[in-house]
């Protein structure tokens, strides 16, 4: 009779285990946030023009870019995304330059997988940036792209803080409805077969700026799909603005998914007045905004003073003037 009692402990014990795991396999193995605000907001989606939480609550995301992660792959590691948690960002964005010119190679996914599992231990949000950019139209790496995005998309399916940014900049001689919008229903498919979802960023023409020409012919027949728009405050003003008021009132989910204060070669001098007209217009309307670059390049842009080597914990004085204009803004 007692060891009858006990085959039948034992017996619901491992049907009790394999009932979690069966139900949440990425809680039992520790691949979603447990902790931090992706823990709190859990698998995000869009809401007509906004990104809200597993409640349907209105949710801004508020991070830091990466620079090339084949230039700087040292920033990629806990100890620094936790120092930019600490200042109050709920992001990390992962730049893969997909221009083997840019140091692409496919050497670099574990890199990535690096830092999706770094932003996840910390319960953040990470996006995976395909960072086109002298590559001009997306359909250059067309083929490279799905073999990146079915690789990641099979990965981390089950993750709920997981972000995919298709096409960071496409510009030069691209059309948003014959070049773009073709290569993004293309992974769109890619990934849905795969994730169904998680959100996906498309960029939009002219380094991700004319949000007013994808709202006239936006993704139809999928869901949780947001545009990105990009700005460098020295260089894109009210005009710009305009153009993402525009989109939006013609419901168009924006996302600021790479920004800085600076001009747009990510140097030159801060417009601190534009800087505060953006982001009083990203809080009116929350839209997530995720600023370049996390390095300690002697440029503008960069968030880290070039004098600072350290690539793990950082403090606030190790922060470059953009740096410190951006947490007072977390
Ligand atoms: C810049 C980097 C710079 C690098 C250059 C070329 O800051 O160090 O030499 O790329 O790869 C973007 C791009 C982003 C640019 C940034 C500044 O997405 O890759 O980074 N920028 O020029 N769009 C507008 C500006």
């Amino acid at each position: 009779m007692k060891k009858d009692n006990q085959t039948i402990k034992s017996l619901l014990l491992l049907l009790g285990i394999l009932l979690l795991v069966s139900l949440s396999p990425n809680l039992v193995f520790g691949a979603t946030p447990s902790s931090g605000t992706a823990a709190k907001w859990g698998r995000l989606s869009v809401k007509d023009t906004q990104l809200v939480n597993k409640k349907g609550k209105a949710v801004q995301l508020k991070g830091v870019s990466t620079h090339g992660i084949a230039w700087f792959p040292d920033y990629v590691n806990q100890k620094q995304f936790k120092s930019w948690k600490k200042f109050g960002a709920n992001t990390v964005r992962l730049a893969l330059y997909s221009d083997p010119s840019a140091g692409y190679s496919r050497s670099l996914y574990k890199k990535v997988d690096q830092g999706v599992k770094s932003a996840t231990k910390l319960g953040m949000y990470v996006i995976i940036d395909w960072h086109i950019l002298s590559d001009g139209n997306p359909n250059t790496y067309k083929s490279e792209a799905k073999h990146f995005f079915k690789r990641m998309a099979k990965k981390y399916r089950n993750q709920t803080n997981i972000i995919y940014e298709i096409c960071n900049e496409p510009n030069g001689n691209v059309s948003w409805s014959s070049d773009i919008k073709p290569y993004a229903n293309t992974i769109i498919k890619t990934i849905r077969k795969y994730d169904k979802k998680n959100i996906i960023l498309v960029g939009t023409p002219t380094w991700s700026q004319d949000v007013d020409t994808a709202a006239k012919d936006p993704i139809t027949g999928q869901k949780n799909i947001m545009y990105t728009l990009h700005f460098y405050a020295a260089t894109h003003g009210q005009y710009l603005r305009d153009k993402a008021q525009t989109a939006l009132d013609e419901g168009l989910p924006i996302f600021v998914s790479e920004f800085s204060i600076c001009d747009a070669s990510g140097n030159g001098g801060i417009n601190y007045t534009e800087a505060k007209a953006w982001i009083k217009f990203l809080k009116k309307n929350k839209i997530p905004f995720v600023a370049w670059n996390v390095s300690n390049k002697a440029e503008t842009s960069s968030l880290i003073q070039s004098s600072c080597s350290k690539t793990g914990k950082i403090k606030r004085s190790d922060l470059s003037e953009t740096g410190r204009w951006l947490i007072k803004q977390f």
